[in-house]
């Protein structure tokens, strides 16, 4: 990519999109496109056609998705399976169509088998049954890495994937129904601080074990990739580390400074038990995440509840 390569960056107001775009205006990219789903309907084949016989972009990195936690994916099963399969099909054939030079997917740590051997090795894909609570979701994003897989085979495109594990940062979601562990936790226990409460619910049984990614280490990683990868492996993205819920919980009370009590509410499901990733293909190619998790978490709660 040139400074002046026209880049597309679909799911721009996202978590990852977002961070995305700060990346490429620091490295100094003046040409990058995005439109809101208001502006663009990316599930509308007809509007995704006509937006990129207009726009012609080089590059595009594709972040517009339909996410969510654990209770989000299980509630609105329907429509994580549709609207993921109608985004990214729509926006990975036009790119085809429109000869865009490469093409990064985001997929996701949760399309591993629920029982792959920790850590999880990008080879594990497929090897295994998927977790319940977010099987629609997982098998469009495996439709997606094997769309560009296919692409790639069959017409000799670049289109590259990603597999990041789970991800915290700004523009996250922390609506408690469809949030994510990380952010939730924040949102419970500051609002539990701020409200002199005695206790906090969180979810399960607090032994599933999680790997958290800052997001803008994400976005360091597409960014990379971009550069300097090409092949039909979704490369996975992580730190290596892995904490259990019920550590994280801990983390985040004492970083919030909350006094009282954890109520665990064993009524909410667990999901996956685990799913750290191999990091060692990405490590091996140069990359390495910056931000460790207490650091992190530390500058998403300033910046969230005490700015
Ligand atoms: O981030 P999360 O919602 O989704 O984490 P997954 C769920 C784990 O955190 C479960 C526990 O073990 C929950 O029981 N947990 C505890 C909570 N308290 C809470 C809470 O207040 N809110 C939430 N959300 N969880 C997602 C996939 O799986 O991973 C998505 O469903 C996506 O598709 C994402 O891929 C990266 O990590 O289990």
């Amino acid at each position: 990519m040139q400074k002046d390569s026209k880049i597309y960056i679909a799911g721009h107001l996202g978590m990852v999109g977002s961070a995305i775009m700060r990346k490429l205006k620091n490295e100094g990219f003046i040409n990058l496109i995005h439109k809101s789903s208001e502006e663009l309907d990316l599930t509308n084949q007809q509007q995704v056609i006509s937006f990129f016989k207009n726009e012609k972009p080089e590059f595009v990195f594709l972040a517009a998705a339909k996410v969510g936690g654990i209770q989000a994916n299980n509630t609105y099963r329907a429509q994580f399976l549709y609207e993921n399969l109608m985004i990214q099909s729509n926006v990975i054939h036009q790119s085809y169509v429109h000869n865009v030079k490469k093409l990064l997917f985001l997929a996701s740590s949760c399309i591993y088998p629920k029982f792959a051997e920790q850590p999880i090795k990008e080879s594990d894909l497929l090897t295994g049954l998927l977790e319940y609570t977010n099987e629609p979701y997982a098998i469009a994003k495996i439709a997606g890495v094997k769309l560009c897989e296919n692409y790639n085979k069959q017409y000799g495109s670049n289109f590259i994937s990603v597999m990041p594990t789970n991800l915290y940062g700004s523009n996250d979601t922390y609506d408690l129904n469809n949030a994510h562990v990380l952010p939730a936790l924040l949102q419970k226990f500051h609002h539990a601080k701020i409200n002199n409460l005695k206790n906090v619910e969180v979810w399960g049984s607090g032994t599933p074990k999680r790997e958290f990614l800052h997001v803008n280490d994400l976005a360091d990683a597409c960014y990379f990739l971009m550069q300097n990868y090409k092949g039909n492996i979704a490369l996975n993205i992580g730190t290596g580390n892995d904490i259990s819920i019920k550590e994280l919980a801990m983390l985040i009370k004492d970083i919030v400074g909350f006094q009282g009590s954890i109520y665990w509410n064993n009524e909410k499901p667990d999901g996956t038990p685990r799913k750290l990733l191999d990091v060692s293909l990405i490590h091996n190619l140069g990359w390495k995440h910056r931000i460790e998790l207490v650091d992190g978490i530390k500058e998403v709660y300033l910046k969230k509840f005490m700015s």
